[in-house]
């Protein structure tokens, strides 16, 4: 299982992650789509990713808004896993530009 980052090491990271910032223990980003259809097929590409980690993000979707919320509930803050789901997310989101 993934240990708890260092705020260094979360800061670092995040400078590698566009539009992804950091409220405490959760890293956070929306995207906004072209219409809905493309915005739930979003999160279907990001079910998918989250299904081959096992670490799955909490989604809110409103119209062509889509926010994807990151931490590791099991460890009570942000692990290795957030960091590469939240890559995953940002190139899904890339591929239904
Ligand atoms: N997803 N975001 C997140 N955080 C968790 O702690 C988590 C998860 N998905 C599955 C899971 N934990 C555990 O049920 C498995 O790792 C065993």
């Amino acid at each position: 299982m993934s240990r708890l980052l260092t705020d260094e090491e979360i800061g670092r990271q995040l400078g590698e992650l566009p539009g992804w910032t950091r409220q405490g223990g959760e890293i956070s980003a929306s995207y906004q789509a072209p219409d809905f259809p493309t915005a739930v097929r979003l999160v279907d590409e990001v079910a998918l990713e989250a299904e081959d980690m096992d670490h799955h993000p909490d989604i809110d979707i409103r119209w062509r808004t889509v926010k994807f919320v990151l931490s590791t509930h099991s460890e009570g803050g942000l692990t290795q896993l957030d960091v590469e789901l939240a890559h995953r997310v940002t190139q899904a989101a890339a591929r239904l530009k």
